[in-house]
């Protein structure tokens, strides 16, 4: 008989059998339950009732084990197959599940993502309503799942990460709501096909590397969608080609396990040991379960009839878990067939329940707007002359099969607009209920991009720098190290890593001396693993821990996007502010020297990006400033720094860790009436230098610095300056029509600056290609000194062609 642990009994071995065969009778209660959520749930897509779904089934049996296993202050990081853990840890309940596969918007129905994300994609909610953090030792934790597969393979080495931390680093003992000893492991589950994923491989050697309470398990139904082992995975399996990470006597590594999904036995055993090595020992662990199947195929878009034999589709009934841990309890009399019969039958009626009451909230909703809307809409008809029209509205809507938000919004707007030509009591009624519903709509489908509270970055106060009368000049990166030094003497929860950040203090030494002071496990060195620095990151962050985590050049930035853009920039948004992390992203770049060391890809960043600040320091001293405001506020942020900044002399401030620069705060560097050039980062200072010549032709520019690209100007100081200058270049290194077209955007459509414009605005940027080695590859491609001057000129004689005849 196996020992079997489960959360909520710690000592197992004074179970009686009865108790025991309670726990086991139990377990199998939510994988039933679980299944039928599977099947009830498929039949709602089909029948129209929901839109999309992706379910559980045939994992059911290892999630059980898996549960067991875990507890309060451990963390998941899984993907859409997990229901049956959900249910089993209590992190989610049926009627949850169901109010998400409806898209119900509301965080109470749905905490896991208020609707937004397609059903079984789960989270806790790790910080209340003001932002501030609930006791996550005290609560099972599961970080919000992206759809992506193998993308939250970084945030899991992150979350497990952080545990080491938080062992080792005695100085965190006073951050109580995030963990106990570092005991926490953090659990991962992805699928065999995404497996192949390079993030998988990426994480997976980092955790190895790192050894920290990591536990990934593979499901394995042998294959991705319609796609077979033998094209997904060497030998066509996981476990045997990682056989080379086992730890051996002297070695880090891990500890392998594979066993079989339908076993319950073996599973329970599996897991018991596996995480209990994983907790006390801190080394990684790999669980490949095998033997899974899929008795409803991948999900609601397609049948696995298609792609699998009658024999496959034979064996996977026969191996079906729940059917072979039905067969195990009456085998060894755990319970009768009669026992099982009612067990299952009660499942039924309790999921059908669940799912009614989940449907019937979200529906007696919209069913109390349509009886609004229409009210509302026919008390206008009385007295409007469109009469008709708008009882034909309210006709198309009171018809409408399954109404959704989007169907009455629509009539309201459709009778608003018919009777736009008139005034009227009624109408107005129609009109403020609109805006009053919208202001709702607003909140449910378009709010929180960023957590948005009282610790927001954009709160933060403003402090000036200030400078000693023989205040010293140092190089830029000394500027930086000095900040940084302030920070994490103030801030013990602060740690940075990357590549070189450790021992050398970062290739440009803003770091340099630090590691010396403040111990390796604040100031780490990294593999060259961009995607997984970002990961560590991220799961520090969401475990209450400070990381900068660096990424050496802008250019390899791209290796990290996907975790940037899918995980981290879309977390407060996908969770309507449910989980938060506050990661810092310091890296490097514009202009240095050739193709791989002279990114400036701005357009691809803010469009990739949204959720996550922007910032663009022209120098380090401003840099060191957006540090300040950015470590004292709790959202996430990309700090670019001038790659040819670190070696020019700035002011040290006396008060370089504590005066800061507000995000959004737009700084005029030069005052002019001529032309208002916006630029930001390393093309600034070319931009400085060709206003002085300008000044020389008699043209005087006004030069902006945005400072931040996102948040954009919230003064609106650049269209307020072009009330003076009537005239508009934007200047950057990006391709054309990549940040530049994003600053007009802004500029023009949301400042308004268009009506004040009297000529064509310009951009100036860097050439389609990337600037090839050299320093005549550099002026060939990126704006020079030279090119700003003539692009102004040319400006001017479009508007007075007799003063500035043509160069060329
Ligand atoms: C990065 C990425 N690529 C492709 C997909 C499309 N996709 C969704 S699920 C899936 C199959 C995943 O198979 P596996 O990892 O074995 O998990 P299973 O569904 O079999 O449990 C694919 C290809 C995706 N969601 N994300
Ligand atoms: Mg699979």
């Amino acid at each position: 008989m196996p020992v079997i642990e489960n959360s909520s009994q710690s000592d197992t071995s004074q179970l009686s059998f009865d108790d025991f065969k309670n726990i086991i009778i139990k377990d199998y209660r939510v994988g039933y339950e679980s299944r039928q959520a599977s099947l009830i749930g498929r039949r709602e897509v089909l029948t129209g009732k929901a839109k999309f779904g992706i379910f559980g089934d045939g994992k059911e049996v290892a999630q059980l084990a898996m549960a067991k296993a875990f507890r309060k202050g451990d963390w998941r990081a899984g993907y859409y197959r997990d229901q049956t853990f959900m249910f089993a840890t209590g992190m989610t309940t049926l009627t949850e599940f169901f109010a998400q596969l409806y898209a119900n918007p509301d965080t109470e129905k749905d905490p896991a993502s208020a609707g937004r994300q397609m059903n079984c994609h789960f989270a806790t909610r790790t910080i209340d309503e003001n932002g501030d953090w609930n006791d996550l030792t005290a609560m099972m934790n599961c970080s919000s799942d992206i759809s992506t597969t193998g993308g939250h393979m970084p945030r899991l080495l992150g979350l497990a990460y952080a545990s080491k931390l938080y062992r080792q680093n005695k100085e965190l003992s006073y951050l109580k709501n995030f963990s106990v000893k570092g005991n926490e492991v953090a659990f991962g589950t992805i699928g065999n096909g995404s497996t192949s994923e390079g993030l998988f491989f990426e994480t997976f050697n980092a955790a190895g590397v790192l050894q920290v309470p990591m536990a990934i398990s593979v499901w394995d139904d042998a294959y991705g969608i319609s796609v077979p082992a033998k094209y997904q995975t060497t030998k066509e399996d996981i476990s045997e080609i990682l056989k080379g990470f086992q730890r051996e006597d002297g070695t880090n590594g891990y500890e392998i396990f594979k066993v079989r999904g339908w076993d319950y036995v073996g599973l329970c055993e599996t897991y018991e040991k596996a995480i209990a090595i994983c907790r006390e020992e801190h080394v990684p662990v790999l669980i490949h379960v095998t033997e899974m199947t899929q008795p409803q195929g991948h999900s609601t878009s397609g049948s696995h009839e298609r792609y699998k034999s009658k024999e496959r589709l034979a064996w996977e009934d026969e191996h079906d878990c729940l059917v072979q841990m039905r067969k195990w309890m009456l085998e060894t009399a755990i319970a009768t067939n009669e026992e099982l019969d009612e067990l299952e039958e009660k499942a039924k009626t309790h999921v059908r329940n669940c799912q009614r009451e989940a449907w019937n909230d979200l529906e007696s909703q919209i069913k109390n707007e349509i009886t609004q809307a229409t009210l509302l809409i026919n008390n206008l008809a009385l007295s409007s002359e469109y009469d008709q029209q708008l009882l034909d509205i309210n006709k198309v809507l009171t018809e409408c099969f399954d109404p959704a938000r989007r169907d009455v919004m629509a009539a309201v707007r459709k009778a608003l607009l018919a009777t736009a030509h008139e005034y009227s009591d009624t109408r107005n009624e129609l009109l403020a209920w609109f805006n009053n519903e919208n202001v709702k709509n607003k909140d449910r489908f378009n709010s929180k991009l960023f957590t948005d509270t009282q610790y927001s970055p954009l709160y933060v106060p403003e402090i000036f720098a200030e400078y000693d009368q023989d205040g010293k000049f140092l190089d830029g990166r000394e500027i930086l190290n000095a900040c940084f030094d302030a920070n994490f003497t103030r801030d013990k929860s602060l740690v940075a890593f990357g590549e070189d950040v450790g021992s050398i203090g970062d290739v440009n030494q803003g770091f340099a001396g630090l590691q010396a002071k403040f111990g390796d496990l604040r100031i780490a060195d990294t593999g060259i693993r961009e995607a997984t620095i970002i990961g560590q990151g991220l799961g520090l962050a969401m475990r209450g821990l400070r990381p900068i985590a660096e990424i050496q050049y802008l250019d390899y930035l791209m290796y990290a996007m996907n975790v940037l853009s899918d995980d981290l920039a879309s977390l407060s948004y996908r969770t309507k502010a449910g989980q938060k992390a506050p990661l810092i992203i310091r890296t490097r770049g514009h202009r240095l020297e050739g193709i791989w060391h002279s990114g400036s890809p701005l357009g691809f960043i803010l469009n990739a990006l949204r959720g996550i600040h922007i910032c663009v320091p022209r120098n380090m001293t401003q840099a060191a400033g957006m540090y300040n405001t950015l470590l004292r506020g709790d959202e996430p942020a990309l700090v670019i720094e001038c790659l040819n900044g670190y070696r020019l002399k700035e002011q040290l401030p006396s008060n370089v860790g504590e005066f800061t620069v507000p995000l959004g705060r737009a700084e005029i560097l030069r005052e002019g009436n001529d032309i208002t050039i916006v630029s930001y980062g390393s093309t600034l200072r070319i931009v400085q230098e060709a206003a002085h010549d300008l000044e020389m032709l008699g043209i005087y520019v006004e030069i902006i610095d945005p400072q931040t690209l996102y948040p954009f100007d919230l003064d609106n100081i650049c269209a307020q300056s072009l009330q003076k200058t009537s005239k508009l270049l934007v200047v950057d290194e990006d391709v054309p029509g990549g940040g530049s077209a994003y600053i007009l955007q802004h500029i023009l459509e949301k400042q308004n600056g268009y009506f004040s414009l009297d000529s064509q605005p310009r951009t100036l940027s860097a050439k389609q290609h990337r600037p090839p080695y050299g320093s005549d590859g550099d002026y060939y491609s990126k704006p020079s000194h030279e090119d700003i001057v003539e692009t102004v000129y040319d400006m001017m004689a479009q508007t007075y062609p007799e003063n500035y005849p043509p160069i060329y």
